[in-house]
Formats: C-alpha cells, structure tokens, sequence
C-alpha cells in the first residue's frame, strides 16, 4: 500500500525498477521496464539529440567544505581525486552557492533562486513540516522527459522529509539511497536518534561510514546504469559537515593515536575534520574510477562542488583563505565554493581556470542547454546557461548573479547592500578581482553604471515575495519527536 501511495507524482516516463520492488510487481515490472525503454528510446529522434551524445551526468556535491580545504588550494588535506576534476576539467574558480545546505540544493535542482519557494536563508531542519513545493519542477524531472531512464539521488536529500511529496521519489528520481535530514551520525546513520537511512522507500540497515556507502553505491548505480543510456547521478556526501566522525584508521594517517588523545577536543575535532576531509576524496576516486571501468570516461560530465563555504571556528583545521567569512554569510567564504566540471568530449578543459561568475542555478540552465532539451521550463530558470564558455566558444559572458541577502557578484564588482543579517551599516563594494579577500581597505575604482546594474539586480532579487512562507530555523523544536526510522507515510 505505501509502494503505491507512494508513486503518486511521480513523472509518467517513469522506467527504473526501483520504484517498484515489491515482490508480487517484480515481473510485470521488468517487462514494463523493458517496453518503457524500447519506448524512450524511439522517442529519442524527437528529442532533437542522438542518445549516444547526451553526456551521462554524475554531480558530487560535498558539504561544507572549506574553500581552503583542498590540496589544490594550498591544504595539507590530500585531496588528489578533488583535484584530478579540477586539473584535468575546467576549474571552476567562480563558482558561487547559498551560504548554507538546503538553499543550495534547492537552487541546484530548479534553476532558480530559492527565495522564490521560502528556502533562502536557513536549512530545513529535522523539525519542519515544508519542504521544495511540488509546484517546482527538479533537474531530476526535466532529465526523465528528455531520455535519462535512471536518475539516482544518493547520500543527503535535505530538500523535504516530513511528506512524500518531498522524497526524491516523488521528485524525479528513480533511486533513492542515503538521508532525509542533514547532520546524520556517520556510522548509526540517525538524526533525532531515529535511523534516518533508506533505500527508495525502505529503511536501509547496511553498516559502515556513510561517506564510504555513498560512494559505493554510486559506483554501484553507474555500472549498472552505463549499460542502458544515458544516466543521471546526484551524490550527496554528508561530508565533511559535523558531527566530526571518522574511521579510526582514517585519522591514523594523519596523526598517532597517542598525540590524538593528548590533544584538547577542539583539536581532536581539527584532525577528525581532515580525516573526513580525505575519506570523501578516496570515495570521490572510487566514483571517477567506476565511470572510467564501465567505459563511459569520455562521455560523462562530473561536476563538483561543495553546497557552501568551511563553517567558522575550525581554523587552522578548516579555513576560507585567502576569502572573507563562511558558512552563513555571503561573503566570499561562505558562498563561493571549490568547484570543477568535466566533460572530455565536448568541454574546453585541462588546467583551465575559469573566472566566469556561474553557480548552483546555472546549472540546470545548462544541462537543458547541453542535451538540447526545448522544451520550455515550467517556471522560468533564474540561472544562465554557460555551456558556451564552457566549450570554449565564448570567453565570457557578462552578468550579474544575485546570491541573496542583499548581496550579488559580477565579474568585477561585489555589492552588498547594508543589512541586519550582515551586520552592516552602510553599503559594501568592492572590487573583487583586485580585492577578492573583501579587505574593507581595499580601494575601489568604481564603474558607476555597471556598479548600478547590479544594484537593480540584488535590489530586484531581495523584492522576491516567496510563495512559502520562510520559517525561523528553531521554530517547532522544542518538544519535536522524530517518527520512527523516518518513515513518512502522508503525501
Ligand atoms: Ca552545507
């Protein structure tokens, strides 16, 4: 009864077999699993693009991960698969998010600005009963009408848990595995000290590390995917967002048992950080290596980046430098985050650092872009599509990117109109390409005109009335229990 309940919503070019495991279903559903794709695959001609060029999609995003906090930019963290996207690919050194989980992830999967929907400033905590409105069409749902049979979100979900409606599911993807919640406990895998792990609409009771799961079972969905067409992979870590856990053998590497323990906690926590830190770069080279095993390298467009800056307080251990601030606020630290994309067939890359200003809304823009899809979106995308940089067919493109809170980006020039939340008193603008710390000394040779175009954008932006009404993070806390496993069972 849930399975079916739980399929309401669903988009009808539905062809993956994981929606539906119950037993008694198993057969008819392979034989409408094969009719559906010999019928997606006819489709295709119409589609406008060949199935054999549309890229398959893997996108890795970390969580919380300190500008800093790769060995490409200066770390002592080995990170050499984060790197190896970045090297080989195209780095992508302006690449901007929300200053915190959910609003990021949000904007990722629609294209537009979250404060649209009421998820700008805070992250939906285990608490909330709202999550992205099912009025919001996902990337997950614009690849499944445009030949993508397999669509798996993998690791942490954070977009809506208290209603069915939420579930990635629901949202477009055939796959589920991993977390509702943010800051679940890495080996008992609960929040709220419920077991919050699930396997589509079952609760998952697999042990070990869940950076190591996630990445398994990425590594797991591209094999079996890259046999049938094109797919989409959404990997989510929870790394390296707290609780500080690692595998024991991990921290080992970086420090020995005897001077961990005589160390202070805030410390302990320091060298945790790190190990986390290099667990997920270990499981983002098992991810690049089983793409380059089921023969697809060529042919598959990675992207990562991390959903906002290093959290304040983990310095040395996690920093934002040479940046300005962190995770909560938008200056550079906070929202501008280590990114890299790659796409051997098709994209200009290999030791290609890009300063075009791009983020998290660009990026449904520009898969529509790259898979030909023409399709009009059913609410218009806030994001462009920089697919043409990316190709190297254009150097640039001039623009302006809002990042919420009074604030916004163009390639010259940062403003940040005074605010509460920012705690200033009086308008901030810099020059970032010369002052990309935001030193408040720095000098600023202002162009007046363009420096007025992105005030009208961020004025534009902040004149947003969301649809949904944005709920303090605390609201609803106290006295709140979590349902049991995190089973849901309202639509
Ligand atoms: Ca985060």
């Amino acid at each position: 009864m849930l399975n079916l309940f739980a399929r309401k919503g669903t988009p009808c070019f539905q062809t993956s077999t994981a929606m539906f495991r119950t037993a008694p279903m198993k057969r008819l559903v392979i034989m409408r699993t094969k009719q559906l794709l010999l019928s997606s695959a006819t489709l295709l001609p119409m589609l406008g693009m060949a199935q054999t060029d549309r890229p398959n999609i893997v996108i890795i995003v970390a969580d919380d991960l300190g500008w800093g906090d790769v060995s490409h930019h200066g770390s002592v963290i080995p990170t050499p698969n984060i790197d190896r996207i970045l090297n080989e690919g195209i780095e992508l050194d302006r690449f901007y998010t929300a200053p915190v989980s959910s609003p990021t992830r949000c904007g990722l999967m629609t294209g537009r600005y979250p404060n649209r929907f009421g998820i700008r400033e805070t992250v939906i905590p285990p608490w909330r009963d709202y999550g992205l409105p099912v009025e919001e069409e996902t990337m997950a749902d614009v690849l499944g009408r445009n030949g993508y049979a397999h669509r798996a979100a993998i690791g942490k979900w954070h977009m809506g848990h208290s209603k069915q409606r939420y579930y990635p599911l629901n949202r477009g993807f055939t796959h589920f595995h991993g977390a509702l919640n943010g800051a679940i406990d890495y080996f008992e895998h609960t929040r709220e000290k419920e077991l919050d792990w699930h396997d589509d609409w079952e609760s998952c009771y697999e042990k070990g590390y869940s950076t190591d799961l996630i990445a398994a079972e990425s590594a797991r969905c591209i094999k079996e995917y890259a046999k049938e067409g094109p797919y989409f992979i959404y990997t989510c870590f929870n790394a390296p967002h707290s609780p500080y856990q690692a595998p024991e053998e991990e921290i080992r590497k970086f420090i020995s048992k005897e001077e961990f323990d005589s160390l202070p906690p805030k410390d302990q926590k320091g060298w945790t950080y790190r190990a986390m830190v290099s667990r997920m770069d270990k499981g983002i080279g098992a991810i690049l290596q089983a793409i380059s095993e089921s023969g697809e390298w060529d042919n598959t467009l990675i992207l990562f980046f991390s959903d906002n800056g290093g959290v304040p307080g983990m310095e040395p251990y996690s920093v934002n430098r040479p940046l300005r601030g962190s995770k909560f606020d938008e200056w550079e630290g906070g929202v501008r985050t280590v990114a890299g994309i790659y796409w051997k067939k098709a994209f200009r890359q290999g030791h290609r650092k890009l300063d075009q200003v791009t983020g998290f809304v660009d990026i449904l823009p520009t898969l529509a872009d790259i898979v030909e899809i023409k399709e009009t979106p059913k609410n218009p995308y806030d994001g462009i599509s920089i697919s043409s940089v990316l190709k190297g067919e254009k150097e640039q493109i001039d623009r302006d990117f809002y990042l919420g809170c009074g604030a916004g980006v163009c390639a010259q020039y940062k403003l940040i109109l005074a605010n509460q939340h920012m705690r200033l008193q009086k308008d901030f603008i810099t020059d970032i390409q010369k002052n990309p710390s935001e030193k408040r000394e720095g000098r600023i040779y202002e162009d007046p005109e363009r420096v007025s175009q992105l005030r009208r954008t961020i004025q534009e932006g902040d004149a947003i009335v969301p649809y949904q009404e944005e709920i303090p993070f605390g609201k609803g806390q106290k006295g709140f229990v979590a349902p049991k496993e995190w089973k849901i069972t309202e639509y």
